[in-house]
């Protein structure tokens, strides 16, 4: 399918009934619904979708850097790329398959001459995105260093999850671990014993997490499980209402919908010597809240 700029957008789709959409612009998946067709990624209704920006919402990747830091653009620019369908994965004749009782497609980036020049390490970005028949969503990045020389770089999925009221919503999993504090200089804090709820803007890296995380959502009794793999890190960001009136692409009230919990690896930069691979791996999955605890 072709997308609001005429950029190929793929649908995966199990018998199911639960979808999933990745646009070539970013590999950003823009879209994955629920065996009942709702949808469990927050897009801003007021997103740009005009290339190079990234459309705010769904989950796109931040590659090779994440943040702001040095010549790069803010999160690199793999979000700002047009990726390819990595032919070498696939039977030619389609663009994703099922393949037990699943839809997969591979993606592939490798840097432009411009790239080159702003970041000049030569690599190959292979992403596989699968929806399961029960509507889970894993998403698999391969970085190989085909450089004649040792880089480095940071990463995160950057995951904008649907809630209901963000004021309703409490993250299990990074209790009395350290974070780095956005807000203050990313100066060191150490979370307290108990889940994290919001009443106002976060913006931390909580460093060294666990490989699940939930986030539950109180009004739809929905948790969201979060699991992953060669990713030490987990932001948390929500710009809150001050925040957001300054965001072009963010309706004003839109930040009480959206939470960003995004498995990263940002504290201690991966390294890879020539023809060496790294693997991050992001599992989501929906599923009801059986629980529901009071606040
Ligand atoms: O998620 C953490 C963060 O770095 C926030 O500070 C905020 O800038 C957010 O990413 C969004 O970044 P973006 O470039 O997508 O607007």
């Amino acid at each position: 399918v072709k997308d609001w700029n005429g950029i190929d957008q793929i649908v995966l789709k199990v018998p199911s009934g639960a979808s999933a959409r990745v646009s070539l612009h970013g590999g950003q998946l823009i879209s994955w619904r629920n065996e009942k067709g709702e949808e469990l990624l927050f897009t801003s209704s007021k997103a740009i979708f005009k290339p190079p920006k990234a459309m705010r919402g769904g989950i796109p990747i931040c590659f090779p850097q994440f943040g702001n830091c040095g010549t790069l653009e803010q999160h690199g620019f793999a979000r700002n790329r047009i990726w390819s369908i990595d032919k070498d994965l696939l039977p030619l004749n389609t663009n994703s398959k099922v393949e037990c009782g699943m839809a997969a497609v591979n993606l592939i980036l490798k840097p432009t001459d411009d790239d080159l020049r702003s970041w000049p390490h030569c690599f190959e970005f292979r992403l596989r995105i699968t929806l399961s028949m029960e509507g889970h969503l894993s998403i698999t990045s391969r970085v190989r260093n085909v450089d004649g020389k040792a880089f480095s770089f940071s990463f995160a999925y950057h995951t904008y999850l649907s809630v209901s009221d963000i004021s309703e919503v409490r993250i299990e999993g990074l209790e009395t671990l350290d974070y780095l504090d956005n807000l203050s200089q990313k100066e060191r804090f150490t979370e307290q014993g108990d889940a994290i709820t919001f009443e106002s803007e976060v913006d931390r890296v909580y460093v060294r997490s666990p490989n699940v995380i939930a986030v539950l959502d109180h009004e739809k009794k929905r948790t969201f499980l979060i699991r992953k793999d060669g990713l030490p890190d987990t932001v948390v960001w929500n710009p809150w209402e001050k925040k957001s009136r300054l965001m072009a692409d963010l309706g004003d009230e839109e930040y009480k919908q959206m939470l960003c919990v995004d498995a990263a690896a940002i504290e201690k930069p991966i390294t890879l010597k020539p023809n060496e691979e790294w693997t991050g791996r992001l599992e989501l999955s929906s599923v009801p809240s059986t629980c529901c605890h009071d606040h």
